[in-house]
Order: C-alpha cells, then structure tokens, then sequence
C-alpha cells in the first residue's frame, strides 16, 4: 500500500506535528520467539506495564481473528491490525498466517508488521503478499555499533555473537528492507535511540533507510531495562535534534507510544485490551520487540 494512502488512515505513517488522532490500531499478541538478543529487550507478560513487546499472553492465529472482530465492534475506528511481537514476528509462522486469515475475514483493515528484519529476505514473497506496512527496526549501519546492541544473532541453525552476528543481521535488515520497498510494501524504520551508543548515527541510517526506499522513519527513546538499564534515556532535546538530523533524508514520525504487543485503540486514548483478549493464557516470558 502507498505511503499517501496510509498517513490518512494509520496512526503511525502520519508524519508531522499533528499526526493521526482519528485512527486506532490492534496489536495481535500471536508471535511468542524471537531470533536475536537485543541488550535492550526486557522479556515480560504483564498487565500494568506499557511498553514494546510487553504482553499479557500470546494467542492463536484463530484467537486472534475473534479478537479482532470484538475490538472493531467497541473502537470502529480502528483501521489497522498490527502484529510487533511480544518475539520477532517473522521467527514463528503466526504472524503471517494471522495475516492471512485477516485478509479473508476484513479485506479493508490495513495490515501492518514489525520485524527485525532477519528473516525478510527469505520470506519477503509471503510478507508481500500479506503486509501493507512494514516497519523494520535498523539501530545501525556499524557492525562495531552493533555488537555493543545485539547479544547474540540465530541463524541457519547457527547461534552468532559479537561482530559476525551484527554483520548478519545488518546484511539481512538492509537486502530486506529493499525488497520490501520494491515489492510495493510502505516500510517504515524504527531506530531505537541509545544516546551512548549510537547517538551519532542517526543521519547516516535515515540517509540509507531513504536510499533503500523506506518512507517514514521513527525515532524510539530507549527504555533503559535489561543490559541497558543503566544506561541514561534521551532526553527532549536529544530526541528533538536526533528527529532533525533524520528530517533532512526521510519523513519522520513523531508521535510513537511505546506500544505493548497487546494494544488496542488510539494511540494515546483509551486502551480496549482487557475486553478483547479474554483469558490470555500466560505463557514463559519472551522477549519484546522494540
Ligand atoms: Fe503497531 Fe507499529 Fe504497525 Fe503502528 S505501533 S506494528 S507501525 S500498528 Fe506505532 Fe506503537 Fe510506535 Fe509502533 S505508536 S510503538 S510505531
Ligand atoms: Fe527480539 Fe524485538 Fe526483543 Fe530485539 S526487541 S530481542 S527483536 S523481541
């Protein structure tokens, strides 16, 4: 779907300072695993904590769908059906086979994704032809940067670390980001904000992101938790010049939420979480997207 099309009609592709305020979004909890060890990630199931990634449960492709129709039936103002976790959304089949099935069922709603990009070139037919919006999240172009972000990296049956498993990842985030932007996919890209680390690189990854042919770019503040949880938050004005120094390549997004993986609503507004997933069923805490 073309970007002009989806900053009418979702909450998290409308840049500017007014953003969207008359959409809302679902988050479908079905992607339990993740393939990589972000040190910022914070494995959690709760109820009281709003962040990326932190889930009551995880639920069935089929759960999903019935969730789905309840939470259109108390906020129709929701247009889009996204899935960010509480694991990678392309380390399990759920996520895409929960598209597909939304497909079917609600051919309007908008589908949207958030990966971390290392499966997409592999799997980049399927996510064309059951995702309009993709968001990756690319902290950096720098493998050395990215051995400081990323504890380990599992691939082809091989479990990476340091610089080779930044190497792959990076490799697999930019060949996927291309062939999504090319096979008509609006792909925004969610940089996570760790002033110590990679506060410098903002420019340079915007610059790319656009290059590659992502349309929208947003800025995520670190939540200090797990490995990084000593480590200081953006403040205002970091986060302000960071969103400049991006502005000058690519479109930015400013009003991001910190989502849950189980959200539903409009960003900011009122959350419908409780009376649409029933009964979560808890499962071993895994980790959350970012
Ligand atoms: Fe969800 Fe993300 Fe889709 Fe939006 S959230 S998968 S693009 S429908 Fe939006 Fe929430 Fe920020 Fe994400 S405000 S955390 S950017
Ligand atoms: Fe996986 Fe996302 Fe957590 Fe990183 S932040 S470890 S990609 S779930």
């Amino acid at each position: 779907m073309k970007i002009s099309e989806l900053k009418l009609n979702h909450p998290c592709f409308a840049a500017g300072k007014t953003g969207n305020t008359e959409n809302g979004r679902i988050h479908l909890p079905v992607s339990p695993g993740c393939n990589i060890e972000c040190r910022y990630c914070e494995r959690s199931v709760n109820n009281f904590e709003e962040a990326p990634g932190v889930s009551g449960g995880v639920i069935s492709p089929q759960e999903a769908v019935e969730a789905l129709s309840r939470a259109l039936e108390l906020c129709p103002e929701i247009t889009v059906a996204g899935i960010a976790g509480p694991g990678d959304t392309l380390a399990t089949p759920y996520a895409i086979e929960t598209f597909r099935l939304i497909k079917q069922k609600f051919p309007k709603l908008i589908t949207c994704m958030s990966t971390n990009g290392l499966m997409l070139p592999e799997r980049i037919e399927e996510v064309a032809a059951n995702v309009d919006s993709l968001t990756v999240t690319l902290n950096t172009l720098n493998a050395a940067t990215g051995a400081k972000i990323y504890n380990a990296v599992y691939y082809g049956g091989k479990r990476y670390t340091g610089i080779d498993a930044a190497e792959v990842l990076l490799e697999n985030q930019l060949t996927g980001i291309e062939k999504a932007a090319a096979a008509g996919v609006t792909v925004k890209i969610n940089t996570v904000l760790i002033p110590e680390i990679n506060g410098d690189e903002i420019a340079g990854i915007a610059e790319k992101a656009s290059s590659l042919g992502a349309g929208i770019f947003n800025i995520i503040p670190l939540l200090p938790r797990a490995h990084f949880r000593n480590f200081a938050a953006p403040g205002c004005d970091q986060i302000s010049s960071a969103r400049e120094q991006a502005e000058e390549y690519i479109k930015v997004f400013r009003h991001c939420g910190h989502c849950r993986a189980d959200a539903v609503g409009k960003l900011g507004g009122k959350d419908f979480r409780d009376a649409v997933f029933l009964n979560l069923p808890e499962v071993e805490n895994t980790f959350s997207h970012g």
